[in-house]
């Protein structure tokens, strides 16, 4: 079942199934419509990023039902790279502590966050101060130094990884600094894992291969939880060609699962025309969208799609100054998410599925999933 949402608003195209949409989401999106200014945002009228309703896979009444919406996901997946799941497995009350916890967390001194500071690609854990990181398609090292000195991502992160690793530590901050931060931080990593685990299965049943195929490639919990916060920019900045909050990229590993708040800003590329589309945000989703190594072990057919966030929709204030004088300013609103970028087991090797050699045979060397996630870390941070 899937229901294929779109903006502008008018253009909401619901199948099958009633949607809900809250004064919020309308909001958003009629915010969405009016800041499509950019050269390649462009309204290609048949581009959606499917919705599935995911307790049909997970609650399924009968095989054909489960089997249904497993092939709803695979085919958003083939089509766009993109889908949003609700009913997803995690649940609104605990969404609404981390992200609670997050604004605690960016809310301390920046002495304090550095403290904690990113060191490793190997680790991939601790805290990334603006500037530190430059996401982007390229792997030359000259080329990224270069971006990050003409246009840096406008944002800051903190890196989480499996808790109990031997070699690499969390970063976490001091509990009477953010009281309850650890403890929510972990139970949202369990939780997340899970929900990957049974999406996991759904691509296997929608690739035609046996449900449990992923589980023993994916159980060890080698994902990485990255909690970001965007401060309020300039908006010319921010507006000006090659800036954004995060350029465009793709995700390294299997599945991302990205929660965020009600700005926006997330855009998807349309894989057959190049322009890039708002990923609005719909309240009680999580878009899930595939990694590169996924992409490589589907032989291609899941794609993984390039995606950026850029100037939010903004608003105008009228603001007083000092001197009693009134002026209107364009107000870039922060925004906060969180990614949850999940991974194969780090040792798993991931080669050409089974059911997608096709008739020209895998496209890719197997590769092993530590060697290639930390060869794509090392090459975006500094
Ligand atoms: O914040 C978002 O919406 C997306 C973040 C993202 O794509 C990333 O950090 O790789």
């Amino acid at each position: 079942m899937v229901v294929w949402p779109s903006a502008p608003f008018t253009n909401l195209v619901l199948r099958c199934t009633r949607l809900t949409i809250s004064s919020d989401m309308a909001l958003c999106l009629w915010r969405q419509t009016r800041t499509l200014s950019r050269n390649d945002v462009k309204s290609d009228v048949s581009f959606r990023i499917p919705l599935v309703d995911f307790s049909r896979y997970r609650n399924a009444a009968s095989h054909s039902e489960k089997q249904q919406t497993a092939d709803d996901i695979v085919n958003a997946f083939r089509e766009v790279g993109f889908v949003y799941l609700m009913n997803h497995g995690v649940t609104d009350g605990m969404l609404e502590n981390v992200f609670g916890q997050v604004k605690e967390f960016f809310r301390m001194p920046v002495q304090k966050k550095d403290q904690l500071a990113w060191e490793d690609p190997r680790a991939n854990r601790g805290y990334v101060r603006q500037g530190r990181e430059r996401v982007t398609q390229s792997t030359s090292v000259e080329e990224i130094a270069a971006l990050r000195l003409t246009a840096p991502d406008s944002k800051e992160s903190m890196e989480i990884g499996r808790d109990w690793d031997s070699v690499w530590k969390n970063q976490w901050p001091k509990e009477e600094d953010v009281p309850g931060f650890r403890s929510t931080i972990l139970d949202f990593f369990e939780a997340c894992h899970d929900t990957h685990t049974v999406i996991m299965r759904s691509i296997a049943l929608g690739l035609r291969l046996d449900e449990t195929f992923f589980d023993d490639k994916i159980n060890e919990q080698w994902h990485n939880l990255r909690l970001l916060s965007y401060p309020p920019l300039d908006a010319d900045l921010l507006r000006k060609d090659g800036q954004a909050r995060a350029g465009a990229h793709s995700d390294y590993g299997t599945l991302t699962l990205l929660f965020q708040d009600a700005v926006g800003g997330l855009e998807v590329q349309n894989p057959h025309t190049m322009h890039f589309h708002p990923a609005t945000p719909i309240p009680g989703t999580v878009v899930v969208n595939v990694g590169d190594l996924l992409s490589r072990w589907s032989n291609d057919t899941l794609r993984s799609t390039l995606h950026r966030v850029v100037a939010p929709p903004s608003y105008m204030k009228t603001a007083t100054s000092a001197t009693g004088e009134q002026k209107q300013v364009e107000i870039i609103p922060e925004r906060k998410s969180i990614a949850f970028f999940c991974n194969p087991n780090f040792g798993a090797v991931v080669e050409c599925l089974p059911t997608c050699v096709g008739s020209e045979g895998p496209k890719y060397e197997p590769v092993q999933t530590e060697k290639y996630i930390v060869g794509r870390l090392s090459d975006t941070y500094f």
